[in-house]
C-alpha cells in the first residue's frame, strides 16, 4: 500500500521505491540516505556558522585556484566521512580535492556506485548568510567490482548518471534528487531532523519569467548571446521583460527556475573560454535533474549530458532551464 506522501520521510520514500523493484539491492537507497545524513550535519553547522568559527577563509586555494572557505573544508569532510563509513559507495570525487578518494576496503570495493560532488556551491555567499547548496552525482562503476574504484568510473558522460541531486540551504533546507523515475523534493523538518517529501514529481515549466546570468559579464560574452540578454529584458519579448535573478549559487537559481520557470547560464567569457562551472559535479547533475523534469541543458553546441569528460575538474559553458527558453536561446546562438 502507498503511504500518504504528506508524512513520508526521505528514508521511507527510498524504501518504498525499493519495494517496486524486487531485484534491487538497496545500495542506491542506502547511498541517498547517507547523503541525507551528511546534508543534515552540514545544515546544522551552517545554522551555527556565526558562532562555530567556521565563517571565513581557510587560508588555502583549491585545485581551481579559488580561495577555500572553512565551510568548504567542513562540508567536504562530512560528506566523505559519512560515505566512507557507509557501505554503499566505492569512492568520491570532489570540487575540493585534486584527486579522487577511493574507499579501498573490502566492503566499499564491492559497492557498485561512485559519487561526485560540490560540497558547497556558492561559496562566495557563506560569509554573508546567503543561500548556498551542495550538489551530487552518482554513477555505476565500470571497473571490476571487488577491486578499488578507478578514475574511469568518475569520467563517464552524464547520460550514465543513475541519480543526481542537490541540497539547498535556504529559508528552509530542501533536498531534491532525480532518478530515471522522476524528481522529488524533501524539506527538512528541523524539529525532528527528518527530510519530508514536500515536492513530489517536480516538472520544469516549459517557459517562465526569470533569467539568471551574471550581468557583470555582459560586455565579455559573444555578441549573439548579448543579443539574447537584450531580448530577455526587451518589451518585445512575448512574455514581457524577464526578471533578472542571480544568486551566485547555481543551486538556488536552478531551484527557483525549476519551480517557477526560467533559464540559467554561465557562458564562455573572454577570460574564461570554458566558463566557470565544472562539468562533472556541477553541470552534469543539474543537467540530469533538469532533463528528467522536462527541461533542457546544453553547452551551447549540444546536450551537456553527452559530453565525454577528460578530467574530473574540467569546465564547460552551461545553459540550463525551461525547454522553450533554452530553444529560444539556442536560436540566438545558432544565428
Ligand atoms: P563555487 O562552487 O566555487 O561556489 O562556484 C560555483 C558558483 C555557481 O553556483 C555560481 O553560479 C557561480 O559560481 C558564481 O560565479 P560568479 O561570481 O563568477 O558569477
Ligand atoms: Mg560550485
Amino acid at each position: 500500500m502507498q503511504q500518504n506522501s504528506q508524512f513520508m520521510t526521505l528514508d521511507e520514500f527510498t524504501i518504498q521505491q525499493l519495494r517496486m523493484f524486487p531485484h534491487a539491492t538497496g545500495e542506491l537507497s542506502g547511498l541517498l540516505r547517507g547523503i541525507g545524513l551528511a546534508a543534515k550535519r552540514v545544515n546544522y553547522e551552517i545554522n551555527r556558522a556565526g558562532i562555530a568559527d567556521i565563517l571565513g577563509a581557510e587560508g588555502g586555494r583549491n585545485i581551481q585556484g579559488e580561495e577555500v572557505q572553512k565551510l568548504d573544508v567542513y562540508a567536504n569532510n562530512v560528506f566523505k566521512e559519512v560515505l566512507r563509513a557507509g557501505i554503499n559507495c566505492a569512492g568520491v570525487a570532489s570540487e575540493e580535492d585534486e584527486e579522487i578518494t577511493v574507499f579501498d576496503d573490502a566492503r566499499s570495493n564491492r559497492s557498485k556506485y561512485v559519487l561526485l560532488m560540490d560540497p558547497v556551491d556558492g561559496s562566495g555567499n557563506i560569509d554573508i548568510n546567503i543561500t548556498i547548496g551542495s550538489i551530487f552525482s552518482i554513477y555505476k562503476r565500470v571497473s571490476e567490482l571487488g577491486k578499488p574504484a578507478e578514475l574511469r568510473d568518475f569520467l563517464q558522460p552524464g547520460t550514465r548518471q543513475v541519480a543526481a541531486g542537490y541540497v539547498l540551504y535556504g529559508s528552509s533546507t530542501i533536498l531534491v534528487y532525480a532518478t530515471r523515475r522522476g524528481v522529488n523534493g524533501f524539506t527538512l523538518d528541523n524539529a525532528i531532523g527528518e527530510f519530508y517529501l514536500s515536492h513530489p514529481d517536480l516538472r520544469f515549466p516549459s517557459h517562465g519569467p526569470f533569467y539568471s546570468f551574471d550581468n557583470r559579464y555582459y560586455h565579455f560574452i559573444e555578441e549573439k548571446l548579448r543579443a539574447y540578454v537584450d531580448f530577455c529584458i526587451s518589451p518585445e519579448n512575448k512574455s514581457g521583460p524577464l526578471w533578472n535573478r542571480y544568486y551566485g549559487c547555481m543551486v538556488a537559481d536552478t531551484h527557483r527556475n525549476l519551480l517557477k520557470g526560467g533559464v540559467f547560464f554561465y557562458p564562455a567569457v573572454s577570460d574564461k573560454p570554458n566558463g566557470k562551472l565544472r562539468l562533472c559535479y556541477e553541470c552534469n547533475p543539474m543537467a540530469f535533474i533538469t532533463e528528467i523534469a522536462g527541461g533542457k541543458a546544453t553547452d551551447g553546441n549540444g546536450r551537456t549530458l553527452e559530453i565525454q569528460p577528460d578530467h574530473i575538474h574540467q569546465r564547460c559553458p552551461f545553459f540550463v532551464g525551461s525547454a522553450d527558453m533554452i530553444d529560444e536561446l539556442m536560436g540566438f546562438m545558432q544565428k
